[in-house]
């Protein structure tokens, strides 16, 4: 008896390893890839990149508008979004979003009012919120949190 469920162990698990093994394979080119994008984009010297000391709003946006978040939850593809399209795309990470950016961060961000964020407003808001001691620039310390945000797990892991 236990020969036989060893035997149908060890065979269902050669099975297994040869559905798994060439997608796993693939998986893992595709994991590496985008692990090294995820490393690029998290490189603080990516960002700054005129020389001068700190990540102007224009340095971020530069740099930035390679993340795909935006246009990921841009649902309607109107270029804006609205509250509804943030929680959407933020899913269970909504949350963490607001003890990042505080509970105003829409009201904020929606510079002009209008009821959505526009991608000028997006990239200005977040640049803003990061930048927390409002010198107009994010160094590298407050660089770290926007690196955690684009990490694993973060909001900004879109690829
Ligand atoms: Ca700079
Ligand atoms: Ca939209
Ligand atoms: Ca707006
Ligand atoms: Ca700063």
């Amino acid at each position: 008896m236990f020969k036989t469920m060893t035997g149908a162990l060890a065979a269902s698990t050669f099975a297994l390893t040869l559905i798994a093994g060439p997608g796993y394979a693939l998986d893992e080119a595709a994991e590496t890839a985008k692990a090294a994008g995820r490393a690029q984009m998290a490189d603080y010297s990516a960002f700054d990149s005129d020389g001068t000391p700190g990540i102007s709003s224009a340095e971020f946006r530069a740099a930035f508008q390679r993340n795909q978040a935006f246009a990921t939850w841009d649902d309607d593809d109107d270029g804006n979004l609205t509250k509804a399209e943030f929680e959407a795309g933020l899913g269970n990470r909504q949350e963490r979003f607001e003890q990042r950016f505080g509970e105003n961060w829409f009201e904020t961000w929606d510079e002009d009012g209008s009821g959505a964020v526009s991608e000028t407003e997006y990239y200005e808001g977040l640049h803003g919120s990061y930048d927390a001691n409002r010198d107009g620039m994010i160094d590298e310390p407050e660089y770290s949190s926007f690196g955690q945000d684009m990490g694993e797990d973060g909001w900004f892991e879109i690829e």
